[in-house]
């Protein structure tokens, strides 16, 4: 049977359009690949920047001049609501997913007001523009809101959508905000709003300054001979870490339902940055402690403890399951990086200059 969406777009007969803020994210790339297969044209906004910030995107992405081209990019920055809402009335799109976002929670401790800007007002604006365009040309865009399980904190595990949060950063402050303003436009102006309450989730594509991708990158440099020590904070924190490429899944699923609602996805297991260090070595052969040593920069001024997530809502409602298991996802990016620092290492063989970049502060 058609969902209400599918009926929508098949009355307009068109293909499904897309419309993703942070599509040159970890995320936004796995959504995109997601998308296309599904049969979407899809949309991405991306901000100016003085260098190329499409790495993740450019292996799908064609030169618009061509034939059937399905992928379109839009400058456009979610501290720019005009902007927001020029894209939305060109675009026109039956889907929008709010991914964009200064995603780094140590780094909102240092840019706090930034964070909140782009997080939390961000999400706002694109949920005004959202609102005088649904209003004026009569149609249902469903909004994906990319919420956390940042947004938890402190709360004991396992976490659900029941489990009041308290949040512990700049970014999980603007995250429950973003949270709420969702629900609050849905309530207020009947809008088709879902908020995910994703769990982390990783992948070859992971920020470089992010624990998971730190560790892998600094493996696979090690073992080529291109660094000899990596530093780390907190090895005690435990987080629920999944594969990306099985989460942005989630996300469109939530779109395709009858009703908007809200949603955690995780995969209900838990397990500390030391394990992931254990692990992802020894996948190496390599003795972790040899290599590894602790530097106070990386610690956090407030730390989350423990996420485990509790997805049965997902997986009942949703019929969401991740399939790709945790010893397959370090596996996946040890394997990944192995290569990469192998690529390096010719690359600088050949006289060409190797640098470790941007972990100054993750
Ligand atoms: P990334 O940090 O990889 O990507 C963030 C994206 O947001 C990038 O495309 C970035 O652009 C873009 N962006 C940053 N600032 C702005 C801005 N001012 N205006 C428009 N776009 C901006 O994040 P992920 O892909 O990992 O995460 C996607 C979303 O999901 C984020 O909102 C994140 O907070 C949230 N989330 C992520 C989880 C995870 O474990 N990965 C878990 C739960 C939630 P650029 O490439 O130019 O920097
Ligand atoms: P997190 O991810 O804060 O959970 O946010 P991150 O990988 O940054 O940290 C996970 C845990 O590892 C500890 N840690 C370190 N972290 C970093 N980055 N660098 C280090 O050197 C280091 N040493 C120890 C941290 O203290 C923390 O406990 C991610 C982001 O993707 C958010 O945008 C998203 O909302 C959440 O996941 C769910």
């Amino acid at each position: 049977m058609l969902s209400s969406a599918e009926k929508t777009q098949g009355e307009r007969g068109l293909l499904k359009k897309a419309l993703i803020s942070g599509v040159t994210g970890q995320d936004g790339s796995y959504l995109v690949e997601f998308l296309l297969k599904k049969g979407y044209q899809v949309h991405g906004i991306i901000r100016r920047a003085s260098t190329f910030n499409t790495d993740r995107i450019d292996a799908i992405y064609q030169d618009p001049h061509e034939a059937d081209v399905r992928l379109f990019l839009h400058y456009g920055d979610l501290s720019d609501g005009t902007g927001l809402r020029r894209i939305l009335e060109s675009v026109q799109p039956d889907e929008v997913y709010n991914l964009g976002a200064q995603s780094h929670v140590k780094v909102s401790f240092e840019q706090p007001e930034y964070t909140a800007d782009v997080v939390a007002t961000g999400a706002l604006r694109l949920l005004e523009a959202l609102r005088d365009y649904v209003s004026l040309c009569g149609r249902k865009v469903r909004y994906y809101q990319a919420g956390s399980s940042e947004m938890y904190g402190s709360a004991p595990p396992p976490q659900n959508e029941a489990t009041p949060f308290h949040p512990r950063s700049p970014y999980a402050v603007a995250k429950v905000a973003a949270h709420w303003y969702s629900v609050n436009y849905r309530e207020s102006h009947a809008m088709f709003i879902c908020n995910g309450i994703l769990f982390n989730h990783e992948s070859p594509r992971r920020g470089e300054t992010f624990v998971t991708r730190k560790i892998t990158r600094a493996i696979g440099r090690i073992k080529h001979g291109l660094q000899e020590k990596l530093y780390l904070g907190n090895l005690d924190a435990k987080r629920d870490w999944g594969f990306a490429g099985d989460y942005v899944e989630a996300m469109w699923l939530m779109l395709q339902q009858d009703e908007p609602d809200d949603y955690v996805v995780a995969t209900g297991e838990s397990r500390s940055v030391r394990e992931f260090l254990e692990e992802s070595f020894a996948l190496a052969e390599m003795d972790w402690q040899q290599y590894v040593e602790i530097d106070p920069r990386y610690f956090r001024p407030a730390e989350v403890d423990y996420l485990l997530g509790d997805a049965s809502k997902a997986r009942e409602a949703l019929g969401w399951t991740p399939k790709v298991s945790f010893w397959e996802l370090v596996r996946m990016m040890v394997e990944h990086d192995m290569e990469l620092a192998r690529q390096e290492r010719t690359l600088k063989q050949a006289g060409h200059r190797v640098t470790l970049r941007g972990i100054a502060n993750g």
